[in-house]
């Protein structure tokens, strides 16, 4: 039985992996701070895992909790556009000076591999769609110079330390779990709740922005593939992980009109600052390289999702 730590296991993406993990038989640690994440998202796994409430800036606790760890997936962030724009030094000390901390602690403890969470947002306003791992990168947001900083942190450990790293450009994932309350949410989470709620969401722009809008059970996938792929075929190196398609906002919002019944329309409000206007990965190298297949497709990601918060919503009322 391996020994997994999983850095951000309260939020929406450590939460799910967690549960992967132990599915497959392992054992799990998990540190948060409770920065983004939620206790309730661990509810049901929390006896059955090793929880320590802990903050990538000590690294103290990030030596103690490394100890006797096999693998690592490091998904702890401050994970947001506008707020890095309101908040650039935050953004830096919890996506750089966290993750440069817990690179320090896997390699004294000879963790065997670390897979990151590292960002879409890398490529920026390149024009040329899809955006492939060889494009120079082109950050507009300080959230994305600080997932980008991460990446060369990763692939500089492999290459002095010989830390096996895997970076996973993550292209916008949505589903159960995500937390729709904050004003820096994701999209698809605000959307969803706002409008099982009865009330209008708001669209920043003209809505023709487009993302490739990633299901969970996607990422889980991926992360398990590069963790298990042979060194030769990803350690240092970074693979985009979406699903190939992409949808605009405007598309998006009236895919959700149907699949909810929503009978309301949209209202558009200002462009965001540091906002990309379209997204969309080229697959080839994370085939290639890990054998990853995109399972789940959008619309049946966003149903899913739908399904889950109304069970949610239920369950507050009950
Ligand atoms: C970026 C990254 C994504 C991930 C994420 C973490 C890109 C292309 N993607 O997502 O991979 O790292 O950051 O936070 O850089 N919007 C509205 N109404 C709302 C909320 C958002 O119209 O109520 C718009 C927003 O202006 C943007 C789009 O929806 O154009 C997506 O915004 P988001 O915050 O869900 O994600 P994004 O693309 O910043």
């Amino acid at each position: 039985m391996a020994v997994y730590l999983i850095t951000g296991i309260a939020g929406f993406i450590g939460s799910s992996l967690a549960r992967a993990v132990l599915a497959q038989g392992d054992q799990v640690r998990g540190i948060d701070n409770f920065s983004t994440g939620k206790r309730e998202n661990l509810a049901e796994i929390l006896p059955r895992i090793d929880f320590r409430e802990a903050d990538l800036l000590n690294l103290d606790a990030l030596q103690g909790a490394c100890r006797g760890v096999d693998y690592i997936f490091h998904e702890a962030a401050i994970p947001s556009v506008p707020k890095s724009v309101l908040d650039p030094l935050g953004s830096n000390r919890a996506n750089v000076d966290g993750t440069v901390n817990l690179l320090v602690a896997a390699r004294d403890a000879k963790v065997r591999r670390i897979v990151y969470a590292a960002s879409s947002s890398a490529y920026g306003d390149t024009p040329t769609l899809p955006k492939h791992e060889g494009m120079v990168p082109n950050p507009i947001s300080p959230y994305a110079v600080a997932k980008l900083t991460g990446e060369y942190y990763m692939t500089s450990f492999y290459r002095c330390y010989g830390l096996e790293t895997v970076s996973l450009r993550y292209f916008n994932i949505f589903g159960p779990r995500q937390d729709p309350t904050s004003p820096y949410s994701g999209v698809l989470a605000k959307f969803i709740t706002n409008m099982l709620n009865g009330e209008q969401p708001t669209i920043f722009g003209d809505g023709t922005q487009s993302r490739d809008f990633t299901y969970i059970d996607n990422a889980v996938d991926a992360n398990l593939l590069a963790m298990k792929a042979p060194a030769s075929q990803v350690a240092g190196q970074i693979f985009n992980v979406a699903t190939g398609k992409r949808a605009d906002l405007n598309q998006a919002f009236q895919l959700l009109k149907k699949i909810i019944g929503y009978p309301g329309e949209v209202k558009y409000g200002p462009t965001r600052s540091g906002d990309v206007k379209h997204s969309l990965a080229d697959l080839s190298r994370v085939e290639n390289h890990l054998g990853y297949i995109p399972k789940v497709d959008f619309e049946e990601g966003l149903r899913r999702t739908v399904e889950w918060y109304r069970g949610q919503f239920k369950a507050a009322e009950a």
